[in-house]
């Protein structure tokens, strides 16, 4: 029989209990117990609590006496979700930036940045706001400039910080790896077991190879993971294939290069990345080759339905990427993309948008793309509700769950605002 003896306990049980492994487990009236936070002995938020047992409630409250415990009634216990792909500095935009295709958005982007970025403060509060009441508990966040560096570390969430570099000019090469690597040394200030400095290579289109190689050097010493937004738009794979199309006008008329060329072919970008576990973002025109290529290397892809319809009237094919022996994890992407950040919502439309998908297992694949797939592709160790995982734990009110033969797509479609989150063992408040 397990002991609770000098251990400061918490079980929370629920209707249905959502483990999130492969095989999609529910615990009817189940539990979780879990190391908490003890305010007058342990305030530190750096000693990682870990989950220690999950199972029926009735079992574990019998088990663990001491432990305090609440039960909640029509609601969901499942681990709190990972939202891969977030940008938070590009939270003021709202009808800044231009929809309906990649280069339309791009060209706004370029032109309107500025004023999106002037004073970003409280639009990444909100943003952080936003991830925790939709039950969001860790982030993949990319930053571009390190104005959201701080927030996010002293914010509840974790967080996988990736410290973006873009770039196309050779003559300014030292100085944009100069200002890269500042920052990534900022945010190794930050470092703990909940804030995470990773590196993210903004995208071939954008990025000179020579900096990017520099870059990697500096990902391999450092055993960072990376992330990449990749093959996202028509334009990006015709100028990576053909050295043509919209993207030689863009660099001659916009970037004012003469005769510009790409910096990679397709394969000689992926190729780049080896030795590096790498979240390729979007990928909705890479080929069955190239993802089987992506699965051979164990790397990860990520997707952000809303983002991908608003610029790129697609979403990513999830067969073809089954047939690659690949799983996608999701993100909302940042606000320069999408109409709000979330987790939810994104989920929602994308039951909503994949038509031609059977329903109960795409609500499945959906969680598990929101939940386990994410922990992995970042490296964390959360995600399923197992023993050993971190107390990162989301209680979905959701009236009627208990008679539910169908709770993962009752959920999608009922879940609201989350009834109560723990971060590494701790209530926190949104
Ligand atoms: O993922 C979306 C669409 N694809 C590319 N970039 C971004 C997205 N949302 C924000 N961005 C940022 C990117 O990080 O846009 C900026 C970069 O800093 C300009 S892209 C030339
Ligand atoms: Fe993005």
């Amino acid at each position: 029989m397990p002991s609770s003896e000098d251990k400061q306990l918490e079980l929370i049980g629920g209707s249905k209990v959502f483990i999130c492994d492969e095989k999609f487990e529910i615990i009817d009236d189940g539990g979780v117990v879990f190391e908490c936070l003890v305010k007058t002995s342990d305030q530190s938020t750096n000693t990682p609590r870990k989950i220690i047992k999950v199972g029926k409630y009735q079992e574990l409250m019998d088990s663990y006496p001491n432990a305090s415990a609440s039960f909640y009634p029509e609601s969901v216990i499942m681990p709190g979700f990972v939202n891969a792909h977030i940008h938070f500095e590009f939270g003021n935009n709202l009808a800044s930036f231009e929809y309906g295709s990649f280069p339309k958005w791009l060209k706004s982007v370029m032109k309107k940045r500025d004023e999106v970025l002037a004073d970003i403060r409280s639009c990444v509060e909100d943003g952080i706001s936003e991830q925790l009441r939709s039950g969001v508990s860790s982030v993949g966040a990319i930053s571009s400039y390190g104005y959201d560096l701080e927030i996010l570390a002293r914010s509840s969430l974790r967080v996988v910080y990736f410290n973006e570099a873009i770039g196309s000019n050779p003559a300014m090469i030292d100085s944009l790896y100069e200002n890269f690597s500042l920052r990534y040394l900022a945010s190794k200030d930050f470092a703990s077991h909940r804030f995470i400095p990773a590196i993210a290579l903004h995208s071939p289109y954008s990025l000179h190879s020579v900096l990017a190689k520099k870059i990697l050097e500096l990902a391999r010493e450092n055993q960072s993971i990376v992330s990449t937004h990749f093959l996202e738009s028509r334009e990006e794979r015709e100028w990576l294939e053909c050295k043509s199309g919209w993207f030689e006008e863009f660099y001659k008329s916009v970037l004012k290069i003469a005769s510009p060329a790409p910096f990679y072919d397709i394969e000689g970008f992926l190729e780049l990345f080896f030795g590096v576990q790498v979240l390729f973002t979007h990928c909705l025109f890479a080929t069955p080759k190239e993802l089987e290529y992506i699965a051979r290397n164990n790397h990860h892809i990520i997707s952000c339905p809303r983002s991908n319809r608003l610029l790129n009237n697609k979403l990513l094919d999830l067969t073809l990427l089954h047939q690659a022996g690949l799983r996608a994890s999701f993100g909302t992407d940042g606000k320069s993309s999408n109409h709000n950040l979330n987790m939810l919502d994104e989920l929602r439309s994308a039951l909503f948008a994949y038509v031609q998908l059977d329903l109960e297992e795409l609500s499945k694949e959906l969680i598990l793309g929101a939940s386990a797939n994410p922990a992995v592709a970042l490296g964390l160790n959360v995600g399923t509700l197992e023993a050993g995982k971190y107390a990162d734990i989301a209680v979905f009110e959701c009236l009627e769950i208990s008679k539910s033969l169908q709770a993962p797509l009752h959920f999608l479609l009922h879940a609201r605002e989350v009834k109560k989150l723990y971060i590494n063992g701790e209530a926190i408040v949104a």
